[in-house]
């Protein structure tokens, strides 16, 4: 059951399906482009929908706004030191901004960047900047149904590989992320992270965590792996970042808070260039674009979010609507992982071929049927068109997201979402495809509209 009791309720919408239909066309096919008002259950992500709790709401009177030296960041200084063992922990408004700092500081036009499986908003960062995001996930990570109790783990050959292709020169850094988003919330192993370190530290290459779910990460291990059976969470994390020199962060997952991030190391040179980088685009090293009040919000979830209970009931209720699913016959991503269930568009529309979007043809019909919204994480997302031939090349997994906020919704939500799949999968002959009507270059997902193929012509 739920470790806490409820406080403060926020009521629900009901539309109408003529209501959704005529939102969705307005909204160019595309669920980011919809009023939340339209929404019943908002699964687009578990990014800031986080509910707070009366000891962080509390915290957030305790704000100190002074421009410098707020007293909230030396809580957050201590928290992070405490979880992380980093000394430079330098705050950011949300994740994608350490991301920015890190590779504008560190990239050169051509270098590659390692990753298990590059988030989104890291891989354009490091695109942006005129690097290679090069994925080097286990391939059983591209094996929906594969059971592997750690699906984000790095395939160590495939670093070997890329090293003897472009050599040491061309590798500014390696980065793990805990649990690995785009594979499906599949956790990394600490055995595994110790072998990333190993190789990175062999060639001088130094190790980041994106640390966005470390906590979440660790509940896994614990399960699964006996060398942290007998850990606490917070031990487990502290193996894990001690085998990195840094890590970046959205406070907005395991942070439980609504905003903010960070990027903590311990190269001392490394911190002084991202410091005056942060003054440039955030603001002064103390608050990195948040109020007091915030970073006194993000350094009470790190600590909460450490307890076992309510990870055993965060990552059990996943799991549980995770096995709803599968015992509707609803294909999915499995093992379930950590924040979300992924539906595989490849088998639930299989008459759809992947040119015509079938994650996002799912992700709307999921909207239409029962008003929720899950995200598109596929060939929208990941899918790009040839410069000089205009052929696209598409992405191995081809999934709708459905992302369970933390402390938000009850398993009573989760079932009626498991009631919209089963209905939808019985009558899946009648969804149709979709082609892009206009979409930007830089995540595209974000902004494209869309429209259904019989349509659009
Ligand atoms: C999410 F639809 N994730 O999963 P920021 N690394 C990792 C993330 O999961 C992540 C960030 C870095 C989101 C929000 C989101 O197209 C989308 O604080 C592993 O969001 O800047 C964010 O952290 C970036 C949803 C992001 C999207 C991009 O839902």
């Amino acid at each position: 059951m739920e470790p806490y009791k409820i406080k403060v309720v926020e009521p629900i919408a009901f539309t109408t399906p003529q209501e959704r239909a005529e939102a969705l066309s307005a909204a160019g096919y595309n669920l980011f482009n919809l009023p939340a008002t339209l929404i019943t259950i908002d699964l687009l992500t578990d990014s800031g929908t986080s509910a707070m709790s009366d000891r962080q709401w509390s915290g957030m009177m305790l704000g100190d706004e002074s421009y410098a030296g707020s007293r909230n960041y030396f809580n957050l200084e201590r928290t992070v030191r405490r979880i992380t063992g980093y000394r430079h922990v330098i705050p950011t408004h949300q994740g994608r901004v350490a991301e920015n700092l890190l590779f504008t500081t560190v990239l050169k036009p051509g270098d590659r960047v390692p990753n298990n499986i590059h988030f989104d908003t890291t891989r354009a960062n490091v695109e942006h900047n005129l690097g290679v995001a090069v994925d080097c996930v286990v391939d059983e990570a591209y094996d929906v149904v594969a059971d592997h109790p750690f699906k984000g783990n790095m395939d160590v050959a495939k670093l070997d590989r890329l090293i003897a292709e472009v050599g040491r020169e061309r590798i500014p850094l390696v980065m793990l992320t805990i649990t690995n988003n785009s594979g499906g919330g599949q956790p990394v192993s600490l055995g595994n992270a110790r072998a990333t370190s190993g190789w990175c530290h062999r060639h001088g290459i130094p190790l980041f965590f994106d640390a966005c779910r470390f906590a979440e990460n660790a509940y896994f291990c614990k399960q699964r792996d006996p060398e942290c059976a007998q850990l606490s969470i917070e031990q487990i994390a502290n193996a894990f970042f001690a085998l990195g020199d840094g890590c970046t962060m959205s406070a907005k997952k395991d942070g439980l808070v609504n905003i903010g991030g960070f990027i903590a190391t311990n190269d001392d040179a490394l911190a002084t260039r991202l410091s005056n980088m942060l003054i440039l685009i955030e603001g002064f090293t103390t608050y990195g674009g948040l109020a007091g009040r915030d970073l006194e919000a993000i350094a009470r979830g790190l600590e909460e979010v450490l307890d076992e209970r309510y990870l055993a009931h965060r990552v059990g209720q996943v799991r549980r609507f995770g096995e709803r699913l599968v015992a509707a016959g609803v294909p999915i991503l499995l093992p379930v992982g950590g924040h979300a269930v992924y539906l595989d568009a490849l088998r639930f529309l299989p008459r759809i071929p992947q040119p015509q979007f079938p994650a996002q043809a799912l992700a709307c019909a999921l909207y239409l049927e029962g008003g929720i919204r899950g995200v598109e994480i596929g060939g929208l997302m990941f899918g790009k068109p040839n410069e000089a031939t205009g052929a696209w090349t598409w992405p191995e997994l081809e999934m709708v997201r459905l992302a369970v906020p933390r402390r938000v919704y009850t398993d009573a939500h989760l079932d009626y979402v498991a009631d919209v799949c089963s209905r939808l999968l019985a009558r899946r002959d009648t969804i149709h495809g979709l082609k892009i009507v206009s979409r930007a270059e830089v995540l595209p997902h974000f902004t494209a509209r869309l429209a259904p193929v019989d349509e659009a012509g």
